[in-house]
Order: C-alpha cells, then structure tokens, then sequence
C-alpha cells in the first residue's frame, strides 16, 4: 500500500517533468552586431574597342563601337547580330561588304539604338564630317552628342539607289572640347526604307 502512495505522490511529479520544455537547441549565442558590408558592386562599364579611345581628327569606324554590354555600350533592339560575327557577343547588326571601309559597317539600323564610342579630341574645334551610308529608298534620320549634349542637327540618310550603294554624305559639328569623351550615334527615326540606313564610318577633319 505504502507503493501505492508513493507512486501516487510521485506521478504528478514525473507528468509535470514530462510538461516542462525540453531543451533542444543550446542557448542562442549573443549576436554579433551585423559586418560592416561595403556595397562596391561592380559596375558594367564600357571601354574603348582595342583598348585605346579614337583619335579625333580621324575615322570612327561605326563597327568600332565600345566594348561592354548591351544597354552600356550600345542599345540594339534586334536580338540578335543579324550581320556577320565580326564581334562577338554583341546584339549589334555588323555588316559585312566590301565597298566599305574595314570591310564592316553597321546595317539593320532601327529607331532609339545608340552606339557609344571612347574618342580622344587632341585638337578642339568644329568639324567637317563625311559619312558613307547606304540605303534602298530613302533612309532615316540619326544624329551625334557628346557627353549627352548634340553635336549635330539630324543628319538624313538618302536613297543611295540600294543596301549595296555606298554614298558619302557630310555634314558640321559644334564646337567640340579636347580630351577624351563618349560619343554616341543616336539612331533616331526610320524612313521609308524601313531603317534608318547603313553608315560605313565618319571621318572628322578639323574644319579650317
Ligand atoms: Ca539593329
Ligand atoms: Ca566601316
């Protein structure tokens, strides 16, 4: 009988030991106050093609746009290179042909791309351009800036008589400062042809 009671006395006890929290996990470490991040996420840049910004006066080739991604160095909305793989991994439409300096330009040109060329300017000033273009019907309309700012007025593509007709075509820029800056050829709207047209290079002299 006395069993009994002592058991009885004690279940409450064992059930009671049963209902406290088991501790699993070891006590929660103090936490250390957060490291210090440094957010210095690298950023996509764009650098000159071959490494060296094109000297001004001279010829920008237009296939010669900056190295870097898309939306970086340049803006195509083709998805893909609908030219020749003259550069790698790039949505730029190259153009192969022989007529043309390099033999390479840029075709398939559609409204809103862009392309951004390192130049260095050693002599400042105003400059004559001559363009190369082609275009089967009348082409669209593109113009320079240089950091940002115009440089020329809209410059016309004509109808060259076909794709495979190059025609030299000029125009001026303002005034332009020495050292090395990014210049961008914005293509702006297409014409009839249904492109804005095929520019082989630009050639900048220094307007006397
Ligand atoms: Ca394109
Ligand atoms: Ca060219």
């Amino acid at each position: 009988m006395k069993k009994h009671i002592a058991l009885l006395l004690t279940l409450p006890l064992i059930l009671l030991g049963c209902a406290q929290p088991q501790e699993t996990e070891p006590p929660a470490e103090k936490t250390p106050p957060p490291a210090k991040i440094t957010t210095e996420i690298p950023q996509a840049a764009h650098t000159p093609y071959g490494g060296t910004p094109l000297a001004i006066p001279g010829t920008l080739e237009t296939e010669h746009y900056d190295d870097g991604p898309a939306e970086i160095a340049y803006h195509d909305i083709d998805a893909e290179n609908l030219g020749e793989p003259y550069r790698t991994d790039t949505q730029v439409d190259i153009e192969k042909r022989p007529d043309a300096s390099n033999g390479h330009g840029i075709g398939w040109t559609r409204t809103g791309e862009w392309l951004l060329y390192t130049i260095n300017i050693t002599q400042p000033g105003t400059y004559d351009l001559t363009i190369p273009v082609a275009s089967n019907k009348e082409g669209g309309t593109f113009h320079l800036q240089l950091n940002d700012d115009p440089i020329t007025d809209p410059i016309q593509i004509p109808d060259t008589g076909g794709w495979q007709k190059l025609q030299t075509i000029t125009d001026t820029t303002k005034e332009l400062p020495a050292g090395t800056h990014t210049l961008k050829l914005s293509l702006d709207t297409q014409g009839p042809s249904g492109s804005i047209g095929d520019i082989d290079y630009i050639k900048f002299e220094l307007k006397p």
